[in-house]
């Protein structure tokens, strides 16, 4: 098990398309268990390869309050949303400190394969179905301040871009 270092925002490569996993082998087993001890260690609900600089569509998430419900979604695709929308104050690892406001379908449901290379299928709703969404926003190379006005991602570009400048010289 390692901890991977996470990308943070506005690198580029944060907006690459990840390819689809063929075949689940060792190497995607690798990856799932360096992803999860990564996130739990965050600490995260939920992270995707991209966020690592690994452009391949897998997924881990838990939102268990134990943090005993790890999921493993591999190619990780929506087949169903309602049209019932929420809002949520999301944030994620890739944007630290930010929190802001997404709308998204309220339910969803989630085709994807498992460890095994076994395809399943499960409803989401609540902060599941907003995590689902956030984690495959991440593989298509969209992070959630995408969601937000212009203005807002020009400013928040700008801010970021600072405080690492800072962070460097310190
Ligand atoms: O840890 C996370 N919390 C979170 C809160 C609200 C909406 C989405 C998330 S996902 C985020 C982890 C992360 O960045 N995953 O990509
Ligand atoms: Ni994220």
């Amino acid at each position: 098990m390692a901890l991977l270092p996470i990308l943070h925002y506005p690198d580029p490569r944060l907006h690459k398309v990840a390819k689809p996993v063929g075949v689940v082998d060792d190497r995607i087993r690798k990856l799932v268990a360096d992803m999860a001890e990564t996130m739990y260690e965050a600490p995260g609900i939920g992270l995707a390869a991209t966020q690592v600089d690994v452009h391949r569509r897998v997924v881990v998430i838990d939102v268990s309050e134990e943090k005993n419900d790890l999921r493993i979604l591999i190619n990780p695709q929506l087949i169903a949303i309602s049209d019932e929308q929420n809002t949520y104050e999301e944030g994620c690892l890739s944007v630290p400190g930010v929190y802001d406001e997404v709308e998204r379908p309220a339910e969803v449901r989630v085709r994807a394969l498992n460890l095994a290379g076994e395809q399943i299928e499960f409803d989401a709703e609540g902060l599941l179905a907003v995590c689902v969404q956030h984690e495959i926003d991440h593989l298509n190379g969209k992070v959630f301040v995408q969601h937000l006005s212009l203005l807002k991602q020009t400013r928040l570009k700008a801010r970021l871009r600072k405080q690492e400048r800072e962070l460097v010289r310190a």
